[in-house]
Parts: structure tokens; C-alpha cells; sequence
């Protein structure tokens, strides 16, 4: 049957040619049943076009989610710099930021163990600026050429094809076994910051030190920090897998969902500035990007604000074809000789021209700067701009008013003293790879060291060569005896003889510890952008259940009805209650604190179905805030849940309040260790 025209007042369908399709639904064939024709033109061009779909993820961060936003000048830097961006007041510049993991491919699961990649490209008067950084203000290596070698080894073994976005296996361990700097990246890879709650949830770090440049041409190094204006979250372990297999997008979909519901997540830009002597003070090198600097030595002040309020148009021409690199700078910021740094600075752009076919992917609208741009670059592949004239070298006389370099206006290299003879070779001041690890830790409250110990003995427990796991924990050895012992102890091992550990170049020091790397010293909890759930059951109470709601609503929190059907529930008033997931597809792991609201009657059917007593037991498990009518107090029962403070009779509405100020402070950390969780 051939397809129902359309009338002329529908947009029409066309090729790529222009040409209007008369039938979207039927390829040409000789007769009805006859064999497709070659010479149908217009089956080929959309065929060839969706064969070609797919461009090369990224082989490092492929997957990602990203947002459109501003970001607003807070605190005029013209002390410091000369960028245009960062010197007036008020002034707002369009953002683009993407997040990622590191490992997985572009299709994995959102919440594996992964640092967490934090770019943001800035759009300014000057052109464009990117801070292409991660989630943790230090790396594994301390120069370039490891890079291949560390992401190889953390990637799917290349013979089996597994694990996908996991750094629990052999090739990662042996690597880093081998691996003294990467001590302290492990162990903060190794903490709750690589299992984060959410992508609105995370700090971001510029990692390397760079140089801010005034108008007198001062240089001054700078570290950039992003603070995120919810708090930093985490999940626990256990959740953070089951969270997987309920929800691959959890992290993508939270992003989505809450700028898209007008909830735009927000961070604080603040700098470490620092000058030369201050930088030859500190017991480390500035230029190690395997170190950080204490907020405590160098204080953060904060220069700005970003507001991520618009969600991409199109995932494939923006998150996907968005084209980040750390040389692209603006006069006024400089790099720094970081070794990891100056790497980097290659490889982007080289990456993106197998990734994006050509060197003309600046055009693509995502990645054009907002100000006007000209030069003489001219041709390639995939050539979008028309250049007019005959003029396409400088200098010339033939176009006087075409574009010249402007000393003053121009991007300027701050003329840093350089000297040296060439060498491949780590500067000794690279050398202490052990004091900032055992500084860390030290500065970790007692349930995220708990925490760190566990994922260490997880990590090391699928590591199937005994030699490896002997290996790590002779430099855990190094860093903390106690730590080395605990995880020992998990394994199953004693812990490490003092002949075990390896030889070390410089002898680790005592720093004091620095409560500002603690997330969950350094940070007061809040409800706002938290998201919780409330299973009802049949006959559950309507007051109730609306009392919650507007003080769920006040906080900033999200409230989602579960019911066992996703028609909903009857409420006691006989209304009908529709909910908004149904029980087997919102388990509690998604959701930051839990309520459970019923009638003794409605909620028997609960009492022995497998999802009702997993839905409790989980949100014990994993340290949530639990809120229980008379109704949930059954179910509690009926799935052998013990009691503490953070479980919260809500009949009434006293109840209500103080569950709601107890899932503010998130996590009941006091629970680790009762029965029915993990530690
Ligand atoms: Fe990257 N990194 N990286 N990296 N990186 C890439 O560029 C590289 C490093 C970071 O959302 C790639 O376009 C080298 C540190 C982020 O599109 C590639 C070295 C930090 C993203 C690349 C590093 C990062 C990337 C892959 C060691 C934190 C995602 C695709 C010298 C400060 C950007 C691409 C996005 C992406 C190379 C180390 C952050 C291959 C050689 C340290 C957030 O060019």
C-alpha cells in the first residue's frame, strides 16, 4: 500500500538533498513483493547516513553528561589576572560543562568506582576557555608519557574484553603495584569520592597548578577548585552496584531531570593563589600534579559562580562532539611546566582530529568561541565557513582591513626563565610519594577511612595474582601500618612483614592533617536537591502523606510515590493515589532517604513480597534515614529490620519534621557496623 499523502501545510520530509520524500515507509521494490531495487536513491542516502552514525568515543571519559550554563564573575580578580572574564563584577559568561567517568565505555553504567571527569568551557569575550579537570585534586602519575600505560592497565583486559568500567583487576593493580606515585590518587580513588551520589554532588579540581597573569604581566600560580553548592554525597558501595543494574543513567537522568524541574545545580569557582616563594615553601613541588595543596597552608577564595540551567538540545552534537582541551587559554591565564600538564596540552587536539574527522571541529556549534573569530587557516575536511576575497596570507597588502596579530589585546606567554640541559629524567622534588597518601588519610573521619579499607580489600580481592595484592599492600605499609593491617585483615592475610614493603626514595613525613579533604567533615548536610522516595500501601493516609510532601517540598527535596502497581493506591479517604514508579522498578538504592506509609490492611500483601522487604532492607543497608507509619513499622518488622535514631515513627506531624531534619544530614554513619549493613 503506498503511504497516505500528506497535505502541503506539514513541514515536509525531505532528503539531504531538499528533495521532498513522497513515502517515508516503503523502500522501492519491483512489485509489492518483488526484490528492493539498487536504484532507490533515497533508501541508500538514509541508510549510508545511519551506518555512519557513530563516531570513535573517547578513549578515556566516554562516558558523559553535560549541561548549558553560566557562570557569573563574583569577586573582580584584575589583581591577579588580566582575562576579561574574571575582572568585571556581575558579569556572566555561557558555559558548557561535561561530566564523566573515565574507564567505562561510552554506554556503561553511570556509578561504577571511577574518578569523575569535571570540564567546563567558558565562552568568553577572549575566546574560549577550558578547565578540563576531574573530580579529585590529584592524579596517578606525575608526567605524560605514563598516561597510555595507566589507562591501558585500568581499561578491559585487552585479551578478554572485561571487566568494563572497573579498576578491580590484575592489569590495574600490577600497574599500580609498580607505581609508587600513584599512592595517594589510589587511596582517594579508593574513597567515597569515586562512588558519588550525584553529578550535582561533586567537587571539581583544575588539578594542575597554572599561572594567572595581570596586566602588568605578574605572574602568580593558581589552583583552580569547583564547590559544588549541594555538598559532596556519596553512595556506599553495595548501592552504588545495585544502583547499576536499576538505573545505568542514574547520574545522567538526576542531571537531566533536575535542571530540566528549574532545580539548577551550582558550584562556587575558588582559587588558591600563590606566588613563587610561597610555592618553594611548600614540602612539595606545585609541579607535581600527585600532590595538592592544603587549604589550610594556601586558603580558597571564592571568584565566581556556575549555574548549569539548560539541558543539551541534542546529546550527539553537543555532549558528544564538544571538543575540550587545556590549551585553550585566554591572555591572562597561563600553564605551568607540570609535566602531566604540558602532555595534555598535545593530546587533545590530536585525539579530537581522529575523533571528529578533521581539524575544522572548532566550527561545530558547540565548540565555536561566542566572539568573532578570523584567521587564515583555511580548507580541510568538513569546511563549514565560506571565506570571501582572495586573501588567505598574512601579512598582505591586498586586505588592509583584514585580521593582524594585537600585541596588546593578544594571548602573551608569561616569558617564564627557562634554562636547563635535556633530559628524561623526575626531578628529585617529585621524589616523596607517600606523605600527602598518609596525609589524606589522616584527614579522613573514621567511617570514610572505614571506607577506603573496604574498597581496598574489594579492589584486591578480585586481583587473582597474590604476588600483586602482596605488592600494594607493602605501600600501604608505607603509608599507614594500621591501614595495610585492616586490609590484610579483610583479605584474609596478616599483615605485611616490615621486609614486605618496598624501597622508598624519600621517607614519608608526619603532615598534619587537613579536615578540608574530609567530605564529610568539611561539608553540613542539607535536603535541597535530595531525592526520596515514600512506598504506599493501600489505605495509607492522605494528610499524612500530603504533610510530607510540603515539608519534602519546602527543604528543596523531590518526593516519588512507589506503590506495588504504578496505577497507584487507594488512600484511606477512598481517593485514588496514582503513584509515579511502580515497587519492582524504584528500589530504594535510588533514592536518598525513605518513608513507608500504609493501613494495616493494605499493607499485608507487602509483609512477604520480595521487592516490599528489600526496599527496607536496602535502605538500612545502605545507612538511609527511614521514616515508618504504623503500616511501615509491620513491614519493618516483616523484614527483620533493627531499630536506631534514624529510623523515625511519622504518624504524626512532629514525626515528619524530625524525619525530615535527620534525611538532611544524609547518611546515618552510625549505623555501619549493626547488623544488616556492610562494614
Ligand atoms: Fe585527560 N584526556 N588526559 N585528563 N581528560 C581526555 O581528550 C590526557 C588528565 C580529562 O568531557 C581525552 O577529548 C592525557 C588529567 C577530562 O570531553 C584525551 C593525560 C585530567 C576529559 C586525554 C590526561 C584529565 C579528558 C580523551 C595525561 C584532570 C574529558 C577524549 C597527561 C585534570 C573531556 C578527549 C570531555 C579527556 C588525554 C590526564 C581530565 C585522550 C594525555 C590529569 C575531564 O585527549
Amino acid at each position: 500500500m503506498p503511504a497516505r499523502m500528506t497535505t502541503s501545510t506539514l513541514l515536509p520530509l525531505t532528503s539531504n538533498q531538499g528533495v521532498p520524500l513522497s513515502d517515508n515507509q516503503n523502500s522501492l521494490r519491483a512489485g509489492a513483493r518483488g526484490p528492493t531495487l539498487m536504484e532507490d536513491f533515497l533508501l541508500q542516502e538514509k541508510i549510508t547516513h545511519f551506518d555512519h552514525e557513530r563516531i570513535p568515543e573517547r578513549v578515556v571519559h566516554a562516558r558523559g553528561s553535560a549541561a548549558h550554563g553560566h557562570f557569573e564573575c563574583t569577586r573582580d580578580c584584575s589583581d591577579w589576572t588580566r582575562a576579561a572574564f574574571l575582572s568585571r563584577v556581575g558579569q556572566r559568561t555561557p558555559v558548557f560543562t561535561r561530566f564523566s567517568t573515565v574507564a567505562g565505555g561510552a554506554g556503561s553504567a553511570d556509578t561504577p568506582r571511577d574518578v569523575r571527569g569535571f570540564a567546563v568551557k567558558f565562552y568568553t569575550e577572549e575566546g574560549n576557555f577550558d578547565l578540563v579537570g576531574n573530580n579529585i585534586p590529584v592524579f596517578f602519575i606525575q608526567d605524560a608519557i605514563k598516561f597510555p600505560d595507566l589507562v591501558h592497565a585500568v581499561k578491559m583486559e585487552q585479551d578478554r574484553g572485561y571487566p568494563q568500567a572497573a579498576s578491580a583487576h590484575d592489569t590495574f593493580w600490577d600497574f599500580i603495584s609498580l607505581m609508587p606515585e600513584s599512592m595517594h590518587m589510589v587511596l582517594w580513588a579508593m574513597s567515597d569520592r569515586t562512588i558519588p551520589r550525584s553529578l550535582r554532588m561533586i567537587d571539581g579540581f583544575g588539578v594542575h597548578t597554572f599561572r594567572l597573569v595581570d596586566a602588568q604581566g605578574v605572574s602568580r600560580f593558581v589552583k583552580f577548585h569547583w564547590r559544588a553548592a549541594l555538598g559532596v554525597a556519596s553512595t556506599t558501595w553495595d548501592e552504588a552496584v545495585k544502583i547499576a543494574g536499576a538505573d545505568p543513567d542514574y547520574h545522567r537522568r538526576d542531571l537531566w531531570e533536575s535542571i530540566d524541574r528549574g532545580d539548577f545545580p551550582a558550584w562556587e569557582l575558588a582559587l588558591q593563589v600563590f606566588d613563587e616563594e610561597t610555592a618553594a615553601s611548600l614540602p612539595f613541588d606545585v609541579l607535581d600534579a600527585t600532590k595538592l595543596i592544603p587549604e589550610e597552608l594556601v586558603p580558597l577564595q571564592v571568584v565566581g559562580r556556575m549555574v548549569l540551567d539548560r539541558n543539551p538540545d541534542n546529546f550527539f552534537a553537543e555532549t558528544e562532539q564538544v571538543a575540550f582541551c587545556p590549551a585553550h587559554l585566554v591572555p591572562g591565564i597561563d600553564l605551568s611546566d607540570d609535566p602531566l600538564l604540558q602532555g595534555r596540552l598535545f593530546s587533545y587536539t590530536d585525539t579530537q582530529l581522529s575523533r571528529l574527522g578533521g581539524p575544522n571541529f572548532h566550527q561545530l556549534p558547540i565548540n565555536q568561541p561566542r566572539c568573532p573569530f578570523h584567521n587564515f587557516q583555511r580548507d580541510a575536511v568538513m569546511q563549514t565557513a565560506v571565506p570571501q576575497g582572495r586573501v588567505n596570507y598574512e601579512p598582505n597588502s591586498l586586505a588592509p582591513d583584514g585580521p593582524r596579530a594585537s600585541p596588546e589585546r593578544g594571548f602573551t606567554t608569561w616569558p617564564a626563565p627557562t634554562t636547563g640541559t635535556k633530559v628524561r629524567q623526575r626531578s628529585e622534588t617529585f621524589a616523596d610519594h607517600y606523605s600527602q597518601a598518609r596525609q589524606f588519610l589522616a584527614s579522613l573521619t573514621a567511617p570514610e577511612q572505614r571506607h577506603t579499607v573496604m574498597a581496598l580489600a574489594f579492589e584486591l580481592s578480585k586481583v587473582t595474582v597474590p604476588a600483586i595484592r602482596t605488592r600494594v599492600l607493602g605501600h600501604l605499609a608505607v603509608i599507614d601500618e594500621g591501614l595495610a593491617a585492616a586490609v590484610a585483615e579483610r583479605l584474609g592475610r596478616p599483615a605485611p612483614a616490615a621486609d614486605a614493603r618496598p624501597p622508598v626514595a624519600t621517607a614519608p613525613q608526619d603532615l598534619p592533617p587537613s579536615p578540608a579533604l574530609s567530605q564529610l567533615a568539611s561539608r553540613a548536610g542539607t535536603l535541597t536537591g535530595r531525592h526520596l522516595a515514600a512506598l504506599l500501601a493501600e489505605g495509607a493516609d492522605g494528610v499524612l502523606l500530603t504533610a510530607l510532601q510540603r515539608t519534602l517540598a519546602k527543604a528543596g527535596a523531590r518526593l516519588t510515590l512507589v506503590a506495588e502497581k504504578i496505577e497507584g493506591v487507594r488512600l484511606a479517604d477512598g481517593s485514588a493515589q496514582p503513584a509515579d514508579q511502580a515497587l519492582a522498578g524504584a528500589p530504594s538504592c535510588l533514592f536518598d532517604a525513605v518513608v513507608v506509609i500504609g493501613s494495616e490492611n493494605g499493607i499485608a500483601p507487602l509483609l512477604t513480597h520480595p521487592a516490599a522487604l528489600d526496599w527496607l532492607r536496602d535502605a538500612w543497608r545502605h545507612l538511609k534515614v527511614i521514616g515508618l507509619d504504623a503500616a511501615g513499622t509491620l513491614l519493618a518488622h516483616a523484614a527483620g529490620l533493627p531499630t536506631d535514631e534514624a529510623v523515625v515513627a511519622v504518624a504524626k506531624r512532629k514525626g515528619i519534621e524530625t524525619f525530615a531534619q535527620m534525611a538532611a544530614k544524609g547518611k546515618h554513619h552510625a549505623r555501619e557496623g549493626a547488623p544488616g549493613t556492610d562494614c
